[in-house]
């Protein structure tokens, strides 16, 4: 029980901190914790929602009452705290330096059925259309979601703050969410709106599943922490001084490759915590896509009549919610055209942005205008001073990407994805293990693994407790090493490949079996002679990593996909075996040049442990079968004229 508290308090504390410390290298902040607390005032207060319960919400205004100020509000379910008189936020980080230097009013507000505030909790709680806005109005209690507890706070703090009249909020992945859930509230005084890694789609790309693949990991170890430590019941008993106990199995130690392994299947995670965590029911009861995923995805459909000026920002290697900032941003561009968009995007880990990122991330080097810094001041700030306080430029329209590859910023004016710009280009696997833009000729050309779900390919070259960020950008030389993993490479480039916008896998297959998974990366491999101290220069400020970057091989991209969903994913189909099948699948945006000297590279597995559970390979309901449907699948890859596999990629001419 120790252990686990003591991952739990980790991971609490990894959650919070992450938001305050910038790392090491990250410049010295302006503001002190005296300095905060001389300038502003803090109350916590709950205020009522439409239908009566209280949202506990936290203050903290300038003591400067000779102007009006913004509002800056973020919406969690991540605690709203530090609660009580005198307890401050850290409000010095450089996250909030130029707010706190315009003296904006800062509001965090516990989201219904978490922490401090009254209220059931449901997950990604579903946007209900043609309820009313206003209060008033609202007569049936029942039409009540996020869009309306935020309105309602609106509200009040217009009314009860010494504000100008302009708020904005925004938030990092589930508080992400919040803020995308605001956007759709209608209060006229919430005048922008910045949704960071915002979890959109729990199905398609964001944390708990990847094309249908369940993220286990990311949900088993997270939920006992999200669903008890931030409970209501957990936190408000805890206020008062009434500890809760409450007990959950010993299945993690220190190196979860061996632990998930060990573990086996999903019906024994089923069996160790039986229905303690409601989260690991839904996904076992809506194995398939469904009703409830539909419902529960805010992109499908309700995402029209945006008012506030929108600005998505996403991490390219975010390994949480990458997909939900480029589908939240497609979504209001198709759906809300009036809307003031705006879409930024770097070599960034899950908040990266606004989480202490220096120049160098682990190996990867990403250069001094991607740094956390430079976002902060020169991106987020800019955009809700504009809308705010009325001061400054306003935002060029479109999207600022920073490409992972040229480490340059470049602003589309039309926006992402650059659709007039990037041509979908067909890259072919060869059977000699080229890749090439010329289909191959060859009758026949099959290249062959076994996959063995005892032997699982590990997602990282790491022994570690908890997914790392890190996998999204490590060199992925181990995995390319191993028989069970394919590779395909391009000859050294000669000049740019720039590519902008979302890859398509097209592979043909046959299998020994009756269900696989498919995991394709896109890989920069540097040159054999490349050097990061050749590249920045002998005088270069930056502590360099000391690691052998030549033939690095950059994971640009790399997703997975369930073969049984590869027709639908409402309707599941087995493979027959030895039969010739195409799977064809998507994979998150991209914005990356490959440079002269590099190669491009596409590797093909069928495993990637633990982060995604494994496919026993036999077609059957993967959340309640046994040990015994787990067995070894023998994965033909066709690379001929007539079954040709091919990854699709936006390059830009
Ligand atoms: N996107 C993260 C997450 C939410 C819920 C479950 C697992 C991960 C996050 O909000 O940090």
């Amino acid at each position: 029980m120790k252990k686990f508290l003591l991952l739990l308090i980790c991971i609490s504390v990894s959650l919070t901190s992450a938001m305050a410390q910038p790392s090491s290298s990250a410049p010295k902040p302006k503001f002190t914790a005296q300095y905060i607390k001389e300038h502003y005032t803090k109350r916590d207060v709950e205020i009522k929602m439409r239908d009566g319960i209280k949202l506990y919400t936290v203050i903290y205004e300038p003591t400067n009452t000779a102007v009006k100020h913004p509002i800056l509000m973020q919406r969690t379910c991540y605690s709203a705290g530090p609660y009580g008189e005198g307890r401050y936020a850290n409000l010095q980080s450089s996250s909030y330096e130029p707010y706190v230097e315009a003296e904006y009013i800062f509001v965090f507000q516990d989201v219904r059925g978490k922490n401090m505030s009254e209220g059931e909790f449901e997950d990604i709680r579903p946007f209900i259309e043609g309820k009313k806005l206003n209060k008033k109005e609202a007569k049936n209690v029942g039409q009540t979601d996020e869009a309306s507890d935020t309105y309602d706070t609106c509200e009040w703090l217009v009314h009860n703050t010494n504000n100008n009249g302009c708020i904005g909020q925004y938030g990092i992945s589930y508080p992400g969410f919040y803020t995308t859930m605001a956007a759709l509230s209608g209060h006229p005084a919430l005048k922008a709106v910045s949704p960071q890694a915002p979890v959109t789609d729990w199905y398609h790309g964001d944390d708990v599943h990847h094309n249908g693949a369940f993220m286990m990991p990311e949900m088993v170890s997270f939920q006992p922490m999200f669903e008890y430590m931030m409970g209501n019941k957990f936190v408000r008993n805890q206020q008062e001084g009434q500890r809760m106990n409450f007990k959950f199995p010993q299945l993690f130690h220190s190196d979860m490759y061996t632990d998930y392994l060990k573990i086996g299947t999903y019906k024994n995670i089923t069996e160790a915590y039986g229905d303690s965590l409601e989260y690991l029911r839904i996904v076992r009861e809506h194995p398939n896509w469904d009703e409830y995923w539909e419902s529960h995805t805010v992109t499908k459909g309700h995402m029209h009549d945006v008012k506030p000026a929108v600005m998505v920002v996403g991490g390219l290697f975010d390994k949480e919610d990458c997909y939900g900032a480029f589908d939240t941003y497609k979504s209001i561009k198709e759906q809300s055209p009036a809307t003031e968009l705006y879409l930024v995007e770097g070599p960034w880990f899950h908040g990266g942005w606004a989480r202490g990122m220096t120049e160098f991330w682990n190996k990867y080097y990403i250069g001094p205008e991607a740094t956390s810094d430079y976002f902060i001041k020169n991106i987020e700030y800019p955009f809700f001073r504009y809308y705010l306080e009325g001061k400054g430029e306003k935002p060029k329209s479109g999207a600022m990407i920073y490409d992972s590859g040229s480490l340059k910023w470049t602003q589309y004016a039309d926006g992402w994805p650059l659709v007039k710009r990037a041509e979908t280009t067909p890259f072919y696997l060869h059977a000699d293990g080229k890749v090439s833009t010329s289909a191959p000729t060859a009758s026949k050309g099959v290249v062959t693994y076994i996959s063995d779900p005892a032997k699982p390919v590990p997602y990282h070259n790491e022994v570690e407790s908890s997914t790392s960020r890190n996998y999204m950008i490590d060199d992925q030389r181990f995995a390319a090493q191993r028989p069970d993993v394919l590779v395909f490479q391009t000859e050294p480039l000669k000049e740019n490949l720039q590519l902008a916008g979302e890859i398509e896998v097209d592979l043909m297959v046959d299998i020994s079996t009756t269900d696989a998974d498919f995991i394709v990366k896109v890989i920069d491999v540097f040159p054999d002679d490349f050097s990061y101290r050749r590249m920045l220069g002998r005088d270069a400020k930056v502590q360099i990593p000391n690691y052998i970057n030549a033939g690095y091989q950059l994971m640009v991209r790399g997703e997975v996909m369930r073969g049984k969903f590869r027709e639908s994913f409402s309707d599941p189909k087995p493979f027959e075996p030895g039969k010739t099948t195409k799977v064809k699948f998507t994979m998150p945006d991209v914005a990356h040049t490959f440079l002269p000297g590099h190669r491009l590279m596409i590797t093909v597995q069928s495993t990637w442990f633990p982060l995604v559970d494994r496919n026993p390979q036999t077609f059957c309901d993967i959340y309640t079968c046994d040990e015994s449907a787990y067995v070894k699948s023998t994965i033909n890859v066709h690379c001929e004229q007539n079954a040709a596999s091919l990854v699709k990629l936006p390059v830009v001419k």
